[in-house]
């Protein structure tokens, strides 16, 4: 059943939109009350693990979703058409303002989500000046194209910051929370700081309403394989099915809160749903090794003696390390109602499983 929640109504709660329900099977834009139905997302990053979870999630809630996306022609566009029938993909760049200028006005959106980001923090130190130009300065790009492109209405257009728990780096509290001074350990941290402050600082300045969410690290079967998660689940399947026998990694002893990508979009889309902007830190509340990450990948198929199939190689460590992540999620549980639904143990259980029939897929 469709519920409306108009925005002006007195009477209405503080959430804005269709509930979670869905479409009501009509596709023209339209105003319902002083609200337009459906509503329209733009989100930068589409191609990425959350871009295709948050598509997923908007499109289930009825809404027209634009993806913005990179390059003359890149692989990417046919897989995103894929994943997300019905999605409209429009090509920029937020290093290019004048682009993200277009795409706002192709889309007009009620909602941007900005995941756009080199998000690989080894490849920050590699390419420094890149991570600051896209992570770092393509923020402020977006920001000031929905400043100049909302005129006088600056209230049209609700903002989603993906911030990350990589700002905290030397943390200076455990947990750590909304309020924890920020020391990053990577040129990808310090733009990602710039990127959350700029954030605040439009909020603040103008009035818009602009959201960060500190999101501690999220995972799932669609992760690169280039982070830890997946790294190790892939060659935990590989390992499995005798394709493979070692894996290389770099420090086993860091900690992370990790939890699943797919939990995780629902908070940004809560939100962007509140009558005030605000930042929350999005995380489990559990911190593990990534000793602890093995043994479970492993554990799940049938492999306890897991050190005799890891080797570590000088080349996986960073420059300076982010020893010990653990997030307290607590104003989001209390402000949006969000919780986490997926355990650790459940997330890297989900994604070997899902490695092993990739890894059968493939070699049938
Ligand atoms: O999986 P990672 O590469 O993720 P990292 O650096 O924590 O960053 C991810 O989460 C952030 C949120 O906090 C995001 F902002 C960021 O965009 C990204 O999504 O590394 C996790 C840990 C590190 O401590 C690293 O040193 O795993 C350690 N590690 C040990 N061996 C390794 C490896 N990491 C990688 N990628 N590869 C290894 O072989």
């Amino acid at each position: 059943m469709l519920t409306l929640q108009r925005r002006y109504n007195s009477k209405a709660p503080a959430t804005r939109y269709a509930d979670s329900a869905g479409p009501t099977g009509t596709t023209t834009p339209q105003e319902v009350g002083l609200k337009r139905f459906p509503m329209r997302a733009l989100i930068t990053g589409i191609t990425g693990q959350d871009g295709l979870y948050l598509g997923e999630l908007l499109l289930s809630k009825g809404y027209e979703v634009f993806g913005l996306i990179r390059g003359q022609s890149n692989p990417k566009w046919e897989h995103v058409m894929q994943q997300l029938p019905g999605v409209t993909l429009i090509k920029g760049d937020i290093t290019d303002m004048s682009s993200v200028m277009r795409a706002l006005s192709v889309a007009q959106p009620d909602e941007v989500y900005n995941l756009a980001a080199i998000s690989f923090v080894p490849h920050s130190w590699e390419n420094a000046d890149h991570t600051i130009e896209v992570t770092g300065k393509g923020v402020f790009n977006v920001l000031e194209a929905i400043r100049i492109w909302s005129g006088p209405n600056l209230d049209k257009v609700r903002f989603y910051q993906a911030s990350s728990s990589e700002m905290f780096g030397k943390v200076q509290e455990v947990p750590q929370r909304e309020s924890t001074l920020l020391w990053p350990r990577s040129p990808y941290g310090v733009a990602k700081v710039f990127a959350h402050y700029m954030t605040v600082n439009y909020r603040e300045s103008y009035g818009m309403h602009a959201s960060s969410g500190i999101l501690f690290n999220h995972e799932s079967p669609r992760r690169g394989p280039e982070f830890v998660t997946r790294k190790i689940t892939q060659a935990v399947a590989r390992i499995s099915l005798g394709l493979q026998q070692t894996v290389s990694l770099g420090n086993l002893d860091a900690s992370r809160d990790w939890g699943f990508a797919g939990d995780y979009v629902e908070a940004m889309w809560l939100m962007l749903q509140q009558d005030q902007a605000d930042d929350y830190v999005i995380a489990t509340g559990e911190t593990h090794t990534i000793r602890e990450l093995l043994e479970v990948a492993f554990g799940h198929v049938g492999i306890s003696d897991w050190e005799r199939h890891v080797t570590q190689d000088p080349r996986f460590m960073r420059p300076a390390e982010v020893d010990l992540l653990v997030g307290d999620p607590t104003k989001a549980r209390e402000t949006l109602g969000w919780k986490p639904k997926v355990d650790f143990r459940e997330l890297v259980q989900m994604m070997v499983d899902a490695d092993i029939e990739d890894q059968r897929q493939t070699s049938r």
